[in-house]
């Protein structure tokens, strides 16, 4: 039995992260792949709930207390997370700790501190990072209501989004059209499929 890869998207609100998420599932389930699409928050588990109330803006909570639930949110579905990928399956997640620590931090919160709680995680095979301007991403239609969506917290967190960056990040230029970074991206996780299915499951994030 070979295992499924970890991919995961990040990148700021209207870089097209669910579009080509949802495009490359499909992509990977027609050519001979199992694949499944991920998001965090998973907004459906009793965690989840709390936070969907919280982004929704029904709610407050402590800064600390929500970015804990964020990563409990993670955690509580690792087993599946794991038991999936040990059977084959690729998992495309949008969003993963890396947007935990990149609002966390944004708003003022230590950056180390961030992300201790998400140390030890699945390591994803790839990070594709969706990059944007914000000012253009914004005119891409109503950053909706939820908290967060505002240009000028956006920004920092971009900036935050860059100090997380690595080697194993591929960073795509997200104003390309969709079909164009659809190709590229199902190009570059077949090869990752390709390369990891006899390497074992890697437990290092951060
Ligand atoms: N978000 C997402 C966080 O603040 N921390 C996290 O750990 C994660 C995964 O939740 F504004 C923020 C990012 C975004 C909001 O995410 C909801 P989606 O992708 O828009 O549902
Ligand atoms: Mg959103």
């Amino acid at each position: 039995m070979t295992r499924g890869s970890l991919i995961v998207f990040e990148g700021c609100d209207k870089s097209g992260k669910s579009t080509q998420c949802k495009k490359l599932v499909e992509y990977l389930n027609n050519h001979g792949n199992q694949a499944e699409q991920w998001r965090f928050p998973e907004r459906s588990t009793e965690i989840g709930k709390v936070i969907n109330d919280y982004i929704e803006k029904k709610c407050e909570l402590h800064d600390r207390a929500v970015h804990l639930l964020f990563s409990a949110n993670r955690w509580e579905l690792v087993p599946l997370m794991k038991e999936k990928l040990e059977s084959g399956v690729t998992l495309v997640v949008d969003r993963y700790a890396f947007s935990g620590v990149a609002f966390t931090s944004a708003k003022g919160l230590d950056f180390e501190w961030c992300k201790s709680c998400d140390r030890e995680l699945p390591t994803p095979d790839k990070v594709f990072y969706l990059d944007i301007p914000i000012d253009e991403a914004s005119t891409r239609g109503d950053f909706g209501g939820e908290r967060y969506e505002v240009s000028s917290f956006q920004k920092t967190v971009q900036e935050k989004f860059q100090q997380l960056q690595d080697d194993s990040w591929e960073i795509i230029d997200a104003r390309n059209t969709i079909e164009n970074i659809h190709k590229l991206l199902c190009e570059s996780t077949l090869k990752i499929i390709e390369n990891n299915k006899e390497n074992p499951l890697k437990m290092t994030l951060f």
